[in-house]
């Protein structure tokens, strides 16, 4: 499917070094490549209700990822998915009396136009899941060739990644077993289903339902995907079996993740399937995860439908660490538009304190595993020195304007 209109990002003068971001299965911070490509995959939205706040942070810190990493002359390629076809989607639909085709397409475009409108430099592959099917199944066909997955005897035609043909499983998460099965059954997984041979066994492959939708899966029968597969199938397909960033919201931790990359690894016989796994803090309203299934949602497009300005939105949501767990509140956003106020008032003053010396200010700051509260306080200290008129550097708000544009996506 199509992905969003990009704008230019402007170019900086010099040249930054790869940032070191933190992994989460060797839990530490760790340089990310040393070439001069890098491939990153970021798990996108299941479309069936409007953008949210957390996604759109999420989607900012892999944003990050990728403007620091192009200010290091590194050409990315970035793949993200869109989960068209899975419960939550056909739950929605059936409340609503909806068909489940049209919810995933109105809300895959609402995304866009929110992505845009917050300046995300668009992926270069932005993939369906049920455009990924005939490559999905065949993987699926694969693994219960190897002896990987196995069918349930129970009629259903379901099919489950045996975790025993893993035996690295865990490292990613770097969970307990116990820890592991109360997650798997909060987050989609079923460790309580009879026959399975492990409960911590993923699904692959959904056999068909009286009223469910259905795909052709050759030998498998017709059904539909699994979730960890589905993005397990489409990163490899388009970069190849070794990935530089794995990225998503830190609920994906364990079982998404883990399992995601237990099945590459099984079918590529290469490890890691990802050099880091890189997770955002959770956003949340009124001290609880913002989450579709709680409702307590604030819209990206609601926001800019009242007429805030996205660019505000974007620097409320910098304002804390990527890796933190935070709140949404009115001040927040009241902060985040004060701050872009003046910066756009500094951004237009006709000179200001160094501007190379802000430039790398910055640049050293978001290479430290994207450490943009650092970065936003370099640049709210180089603004009030030139409010206050301190600094006699000529070129330094233009290039001041740039390294936000370049660097946080913050247009002034
Ligand atoms: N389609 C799957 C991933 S393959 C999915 O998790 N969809 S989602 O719509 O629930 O979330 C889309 C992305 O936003 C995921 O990366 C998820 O981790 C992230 N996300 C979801 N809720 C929040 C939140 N409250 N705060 C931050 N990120 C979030
Ligand atoms: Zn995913």
């Amino acid at each position: 499917m199509d992905a969003w209109t990009g704008h230019e990002v402007p170019t900086l003068p010099g040249r930054a070094t790869p940032p070191l971001l933190f992994d989460s299965a060797r839990r530490e911070a760790a340089p990310t490549t040393a070439g001069s490509a890098a491939t990153m995959y970021v798990c996108g939205i299941t479309p069936y209700d409007a953008t949210h706040l957390g996604h759109a942070a999420t989607m900012i810190t892999f944003d990050l990822v990728q403007r620091v990493w192009r200010d290091a002359g590194i050409a990315v390629t970035y793949v993200q998915n869109v989960t068209d076809i899975d419960d939550p989607l056909l739950e929605r639909a059936n409340r609503d009396g909806e068909d489940w085709v049209v919810l995933a397409m109105r809300e895959t475009a609402l995304f866009r136009e929110d992505m845009e409108a917050l300046r995300i430099i668009p992926p270069q592959h932005y993939v369906g899941a049920v455009e990924s099917i005939p490559a999905i199944a065949a993987h699926v066909r694969e693994l219960l060739q190897d002896g990987a997955a196995y069918t349930l005897d129970d009629g259903t035609g379901d099919v489950y990644y045996s975790i025993a043909a893993s035996p690295r499983f865990g490292y990613e998460s770097n969970l307990s077993r116990d820890e592991m099965l109360v997650l798997s059954a909060e987050r989609g997984g079923d460790p309580e289903r009879p026959g399975k041979r492990d409960p911590l066994d993923p699904l692959l492959w959904r056999g068909a339902r009286d009223g469910e939708p259905a795909w052709d899966g050759g030998d498998l029968g017709p059904g539909r995907p699994g979730w960890h597969i589905e993005c397990a199938t489409i990163a490899l397909g388009l970069l190849g079996n070794r990935i530089d960033v794995q990225g998503g919201g830190n609920d994906l931790l364990y079982p998404h993740h883990e399992c995601s990359a237990a099945h590459a690894e099984r079918l590529t016989g290469e490890a890691p399937f990802a050099a880091h796994y890189v997770h955002a803090g959770m956003i949340g309203l009124d001290g609880e995860k913002m989450s579709k299934s709680k409702g307590n949602l604030v819209f990206v497009s609601r926001l800019r439908g009242d007429g805030v300005d996205p660019m505000a939105v974007r620097l409320g949501l910098l304002t804390g660490h990527y890796r933190t767990d935070r709140q949404w509140t009115d001040d927040v956003l009241k902060a985040g538009e004060q701050r872009l106020a003046r910066w756009r008032s500094a951004a237009a003053a006709p000179a200001g304190p160094s501007g190379p010396g802000l430039l790398a200010a910055v640049r050293e700051a978001l290479h430290n595993d994207l450490d943009a509260p650092t970065a936003l306080a370099v640049v709210d200290a180089w603004t009030e020195a030139t409010l206050n008129g301190t600094g006699d550097d000529p070129t330094a708000p233009a290039l001041m304007a740039q390294t936000v544009d370049a660097l946080l996506g913050v247009r002034l």
